[in-house]
């Protein structure tokens, strides 16, 4: 039977002493050194009694082992389940619960702060610093490099990734291993990458994005990545003339533009530039182009189903739309009361259905079922339209979420929060547009009868409580919220209202 996962991304680069990454130091990890400390990572992972289907939660920074830590995940047939390293204790506790991990890791520095959690789970506790220290490390460290993979097969789920949702509750969403790989496979296909290809990669490897679209791209045409801790523009401008492609999400291409230093020079050896996550505003694109003479070729994915839709490599890349669905991948455009298809043309949900497309949310099975069809279709919440050459335009969201910087963040998460604040009748969460971030959450409060909200106190709170980057960039007081006749909150106005708020001057 084998184990396609770890065979088809991993086990083809055995004994290669071609190089996978390119790290901050100078120094290179080649496959087969990647692979050791693969092997290692899951013979620590087997020692500390987990078994294959077992949960491994990881909350580690950024390096060369962590990412060996998926890949030993793969290798022992482990579900992965990383998480956003802005998350606080609070929000780490959940995961933990809802998850039923059996294994933690995190950074020496959360520990303390984690140890609870993972006792009350009966959780295994080990750490993994963004320098390859801690007390799992030291455990592969005396390992032997070698593991026989545990046999697996293509529907086993290999990761679990939580993503956040309209009530408030974020949900696990289970991909196999035949979600990844056939994703991973048709994008090398699509993008045209190859073993000379070396991507510039600075994601977080935490998400979709960065883990799959990118990792398993690289892992499966063999080629290499600098591997960058996070995005930072001098390191960007200084290493893109080694690379032949980079992945990003818009931020990065307004960060890249507003630097003079940002030239069609510097991008010559490069082949291609890629962006998604959130929207690429048309005028980003234009500018690029302007810029570099590259058309930054925009795709369109979720975490429940890896990517969907990408504009052409070769044919036009088309600005503010997401191209076409990718082989295999169906798409249609449905009615978002009745479900059923609408003519070319029409506004309406995205429904996606494919080998990319998830199992289902982690023991919720009514809220699979409200957005996974019996037929495979996946309802996405995503508001679009095929125009007259088929290209798909996003034109919105039919649900509520605010896309900053690339990470989602869902508004009832903090209203939630906000409305068991003293003082607190009710609150509304909005995005508007920033020119860092492309959105930022603001906060509307309505006060108690005869109260005043502390506003520094539940500032606090909410820091306390929620990952930095959901954190509501301004919290506003108003007498009363605007409501439908259906009393209904009407966000549009408010958003209409505040729309100015971090405009540029
Ligand atoms: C960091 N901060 C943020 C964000 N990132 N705040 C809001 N939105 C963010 N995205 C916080 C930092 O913790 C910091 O807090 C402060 O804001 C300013 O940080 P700054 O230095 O400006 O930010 P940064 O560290 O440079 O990060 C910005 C970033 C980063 C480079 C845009 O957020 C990033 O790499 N985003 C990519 C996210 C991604 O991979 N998404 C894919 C999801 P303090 O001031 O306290 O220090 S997967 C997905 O969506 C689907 C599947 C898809 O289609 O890809
Ligand atoms: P996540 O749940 O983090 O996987 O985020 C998925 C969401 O990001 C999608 O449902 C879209 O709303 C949004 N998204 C991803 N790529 C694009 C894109 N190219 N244009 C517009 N929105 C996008």
């Amino acid at each position: 039977m084998g184990n396609p996962l770890y065979d088809r991304l991993f086990g083809i680069h055995a004994g290669k002493d071609t190089p996978f990454l390119h790290l901050p130091d100078g120094q290179a990890l080649t496959h087969a050194g990647f692979l050791d400390m693969a092997a290692r990572f899951a013979n620590a992972l087997t020692g500390l009694d987990l078994e294959p289907g077992d949960r491994v939660a990881v909350q580690v920074e950024k390096s060369a082992e962590a990412l060996a830590l998926y890949a030993a995940c793969a290798q022992a047939g482990l579900i992965f389940l990383p998480l956003n390293t802005g998350y606080t204790a609070q929000e780490l506790n959940y995961f933990i619960e809802n998850s039923g991990a059996s294994l933690v890791v995190c950074d020496t520095a959360h520990e303390t702060g984690l140890a609870e959690a993972a006792q009350r789970n009966g959780a295994r506790l080990e750490t993994l610093n963004s320098d390859g220290s801690g007390s799992l490390s030291r455990r592969a460290l005396g390992m032997l490099p070698a593991f026989e993979p545990a046999h697996r097969s293509e529907d086993d789920l290999a990761a679990l990734l939580y993503t956040s949702g309209t009530t408030g509750r974020s949900k696990g969403a289970m991909l196999t291993q035949a979600n990844l790989l056939s994703n991973a496979e048709t994008l090398v296909q699509a993008w045209r990458f190859t073993n000379r290809d070396v991507l510039l990669h600075a994601l977080p490897i935490f998400h979709t994005h960065g883990l799959f679209v990118a990792t398993n791209v690289v892992l499966a045409s063999g080629g290499s990545m600098i591997f960058l801790p996070k995005f930072d523009l001098d390191d960007m401008l200084r290493l893109m003339p080694q690379a032949t492609t980079m992945m990003g999400v818009p931020t990065f291409y307004t960060r890249l533009l507003s630097d003079n230093r940002f030239t069609r020079e510097l991008t010559q050896d490069m082949r291609l530039f890629i962006s998604g996550s959130a929207p690429l505003l048309a005028d980003t694109h234009v500018q690029f182009e302007d810029r570099t003479g590259h058309r930054i070729l925009e795709r369109y994915g979720m975490t429940e189903t890896n990517m969907n839709t990408s504009n052409p490599y070769d044919g036009e890349r088309r600005a503010g739309t997401v191209g076409f669905p990718l082989p295999d991948v169906e798409l249609k455009i449905t009615d978002p009361e009745t479900g059923e298809t609408l003519p070319d043309g029409d506004i309406g949900i995205i429904e996606v259905r494919g080998p990319n497309v998830f199992q289902g949310y982690w023991q919720m099975p009514e809220k699979t079922a409200a957005e996974l069809r019996e037929d495979g279709f996946f309802v996405t919440g995503d508001l679009g339209r095929f125009d007259e050459d088929g290209y798909i335009h996003i034109v919105g969201r039919g649900k509520d979420l605010i896309i900053s910087g690339g990470y989602n963040i869902y508004p009832k998460e903090i209203e939630l929060l906000l409305d068991e604040q003293p003082g607190v009748l009710e609150s509304a969460i909005i995005g508007v547009p920033h020119p860092d971030f492309g959105e930022t959450p603001v906060g509307i409060l309505v006060p108690a009868p005869g109260e005043t909200p502390d506003i520094d106190a539940i500032t606090v709170r909410v820091h306390h409580a929620i990952a930095r980057f959901k954190h509501p960039r301004q919290l506003i007081v108003l007498d009363e919220l605007p409501r439908n006749t259906m009393g209904k909150v009407q966000k549009n106005i408010l958003r209409e209202n505040y729309k100015d708020l971090f405009a540029k001057t």
